[in-house]
């Protein structure tokens, strides 16, 4: 007899975040496996599917009071996920990123009767644990909602032993890394390049992410500038999920203004995978990176600093190449000239890429074991 199929609530936070966009790709992915699937949070997630029918989207609604100086949002979402879990009977009620959504979700179980408790899964993503987990201020109360899920994930090995070093956790962490499916560009190579501006035998260079300090923005200018001053023939791309107007002085200052082109809030970011010769990065931590993935599966090899969890997504020298010290800019610009100067190395590496993106991090391989972990929890 085929299996039942579940009722999954998730939670994330809605904005340009590589745990949003997973949470949301999870939730679309689940759909298409027959699942309901309810996100419950203060905005409708970034990427979240907009016309499956068994994709439903429940608002939390925060109303200010005089009286706080602060809003508070962990009340009100641990309603909602009550409420939720109760009128749609969930089984297992899925929180991306610890604060507080692990939290709210053990507060939501306690104020359900005994016998309609979905389980509580959590995963966790990167700053909950990299940084907000040495807070004295929130690592006993993380530490608390970890000890008191079903269940806890990371998506590296990395956030594993983060996790452990600094959230002594008794209950077993199990790894299940991000995955990404592609969908088909809408448009072609040809007509990205053209409404990028980029001039025939112009390379492209595409930075993917959110802008936060953490992506050492300067970093990624330096790199560039480095480049420009060797007489590379390059256009960097930068899709941000947040303002660049910030960082436009820099810009002007390093001489960049006909090299970087910007834009922002893009959701079809397929058309400037396809389109980008190779990506660059230079975070000083990161969890996973998923647009290291997002590029890899496009057939796409990024050159990064080898920090975090980025050495369990790309390879050095097989799917990409990575700069072994932080902040060696000088070294991060001798690879990016590698790959533009070697055609051939460079699709080597993107047809590596591209293979160990679907073998180990595509969705068939990654929802099932989410799937498989829900079904354990629910047996
Ligand atoms: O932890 C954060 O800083 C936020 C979090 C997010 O919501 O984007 O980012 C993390 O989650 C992504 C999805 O799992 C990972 O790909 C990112 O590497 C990770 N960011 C960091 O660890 C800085």
């Amino acid at each position: 007899m085929p299996a039942r199929p579940l009722r999954i609530g998730l939670t994330c936070y809605p904005s340009v975040g590589g745990s949003g966009i997973l949470a949301s790709e999870l939730g679309e992915e689940l759909a298409q496996r027959g699942h309901e699937v309810h996100f419950i949070s203060y905005e409708r997630p970034f990427r979240m599917p907009a016309d499956d029918p068994r994709v439903f989207f429940h608002p939390v609604i925060v109303n200010s009071y005089d009286l706080f100086k602060y809003p508070d949002y962990t009340l009100p979402l641990s309603v909602k996920m009550a409420e939720v879990s109760r009128d749609h009977d969930l089984d297992v009620l899925h929180v991306h990123y610890a604060v507080p959504h692990a939290t709210a979700a053990l507060l939501a179980r306690d104020m359900l009767p005994v016998d309609r408790r979905p389980k509580i899964v959590t995963t966790l993503h990167g700053t909950d644990t990299t940084l907000l987990a040495r807070d004295p201020g929130y690592g006993p109360a993380i530490r608390h909602a970890l000890e008191y899920s079903d269940a806890i994930t990371t998506v590296s090995e990395f956030m594993r032993r983060e996790t452990l070093a600094h959230l002594p956790v008794t209950r077993p962490i199990e790894v299940i890394h991000n995955f990404f499916e592609p969908r088909p560009p809408a448009r072609s190579i040809a007509d990205v390049r053209h409404e990028l501006g980029l001039r025939d035998g112009e390379a492209m260079l595409l930075h993917l992410s959110n802008l936060r300090a953490l992506k050492r923005i300067d970093l990624l200018l330096e790199t560039a500038a480095r480049l420009h001053r060797a007489g590379e023939n390059f256009r960097l791309v930068i899709l941000a999920g947040g303002n660049f107007a910030r960082f436009a002085d820099d810009v002007q200052r390093l001489d960049l203004a006909d090299r970087v082109v910007v834009r922002e809030n893009v959701t079809n970011i397929e058309d400037y995978l396809q389109a980008a010769d190779l990506g660059l990065f230079t975070s000083e931590t990161e969890s996973f990176c998923l647009s290291i993935l997002e590029l890899m599966s496009l057939g796409r090899p990024s050159v990064a600093f080898a920090v975090g969890g980025i050495p369990e997504v790309t390879a050095h020298n097989e799917t990409g190449l990575l700069a072994q010290a932080f902040g060696d800019t000088a070294a991060l610009a001798a690879h990016v000239q590698t790959l533009l100067r070697d055609p051939t190395r460079r699709a080597v590496l993107g047809v590596a890429a591209q293979s160990r993106a679907r073998e180990q991090f595509s969705a068939n391989v990654i929802v099932t074991r989410y799937e498989a972990l829900y079904r354990q929890l629910v047996a």
